[in-house]
C-alpha cells in the first residue's frame, strides 16, 4: 500500500488501513477515480475551450457538419479499452479482496515462517494455520460478537470486537431482527446482515488499532447509535482480553442461578407458610 492512499483515505479515498483487502478496495478506487479525473478535465477542457473558441461574433456563420466517422469510432474504441482496462484490473484485485489470507501468527500466538500464501477458493477457510472466526449478529441496535470456545470458556461481547494483530479473523454475519450491513472502512467493504442468512467476510489487522465503524443499512429509529468498533491487539493482550471476558461471563451467570435459587426458596417457603396457616 503506497503511503500517499494511506494519507488520502478517508479525505477523498475510501477508508484503508491495516487490512488488505480494505487497501485493495482503496487501490481499485484510487485507480478509477484517477482515470476519471483524467476524463473528466479533458471532457470539461474541451467543453469550455469550444465555448471561447467558437461563440457567436458578428459575421461568423456556423459551419454545418453532419457527422465524422473516424472521430466516432475514435470515443467509442476509447470508451471500450477504458472499460476493459478498468474489468481486467478489477479481476485481479477481486481474490486479493474476497479471499482471506493465511494468519501471520499461529493458534497460542506465535508467528509463522511463511504466511503470504494467498489460495483460497473457499471464504470460510484461509489455506493454512490459524484463524479466528467470529460469528457477527446484528440486533436492534446493537451488534453481538460471538468468539469460539476455548477449553469450554463460553466468550462473548457486545460493540466491541477485540482480536489478535495478524490473525485470519473470519466473520460469520447475520442478524436476529431486522436487515443489518456490517462495516468497518479501514478493515473492508461492508456485508449485509440479515436474518437467516449467514454472510461471510473477513479482515486481518497488520497493525494495532481501534477501527470504528457503524451499521450501514438504516434499521430502525436508533440506527445512528449502532456503532461497532474493532481492537486489533497483540496476541498476549487478546488472550488475558478472551479470559478476563469468559470469567466475567461465568461469575455473571453463576450470580444469575444463585439468585434463582434463592428466589425459588423464598417462593417454596411463602408457599409452605400459606398452606401452615
Ligand atoms: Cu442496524
Amino acid at each position: 500500500m503506497p503511503a500517499s492512499l494511506h494519507i488520502l483515505g478517508g479525505l477523498v479515498l475510501p477508508e484503508n488501513g491495516p487490512s488488505k483487502n480494505a487497501n485493495d478496495i482503496a487501490e481499485l478506487y484510487a485507480l478509477i477515480l484517477a482515470m476519471a479525473t483524467v476524463v473528466f478535465l479533458g471532457v470539461e477542457g474541451c467543453l469550455i475551450w469550444f465555448m471561447v473558441r467558437f461563440k457567436a461574433r458578428r459575421g461568423r456563420v456556423a459551419a454545418q457538419i453532419h457527422g465524422n466517422t473516424r472521430l466516432e469510432i475514435g470515443w467509442t474504441v476509447g470508451a471500450a479499452v477504458i472499460l476493459i482496462f478498468i474489468t481486467v484490473v478489477t479481476f485481479i484485485k477481486l481474490p486479493g479482496i474476497k479471499n482471506p489470507p493465511a494468519s501471520d501468527i499461529d493458534a497460542s500466538g506465535n508467528r509463522v515462517a511463511s504466511a503470504t500464501l494467498l489460495a483460497s477458493t473457499d471464504q470460510t477457510s484461509p489455506p493454512k494455520g490459524a484463524k479466528l472466526n467470529i460469528v457477527v449478529d446484528g440486533q436492534q441496535y446493537v451488534w453481538r460478537y460471538q468468539y469460539p470456545r476455548q477449553g469450554g470458556k463460553e466468550v462473548f461481547a457486545y460493540e466491541e470486537m477485540v482480536v489478535p494483530v495478524g490473525m485470519t479473523v473470519t466473520l460469520d454475519i447475520t442478524a436476529d431482527d431486522v436487515a443489518h450491513s456490517w462495516w468497518i472502512p479501514e478493515l473492508g467493504g461492508k456485508m449485509d446482515a440479515v436474518p437467516g442468512y449467514v454472510n461471510k467476510t473477513w479482515f486481518k489487522a497488520d497493525e494495532p488499532g481501534l477501527f470504528r465503524g457503524q451499521c450501514a443499512e438504516l434499521c430502525g429509529r436508533n440506527h445512528a447509535n449502532m456503532y461497532g468498533r474493532v481492537r486489533a491487539v497483540p496476541f498476549d493482550e487478546y488472550q488475558r482480553w478472551y479470559d478476563a471476558q469468559a470469567a466475567g461471563i461465568q461469575a455473571a451467570r453463576d450470580q444469575g442461578a444463585k439468585q434463582r435459587k434463592q428466589l425459588q426458596q423464598q417462593q417454596t417457603e411463602a408457599a409452605q407458610q400459606a398452606q401452615s396457616q
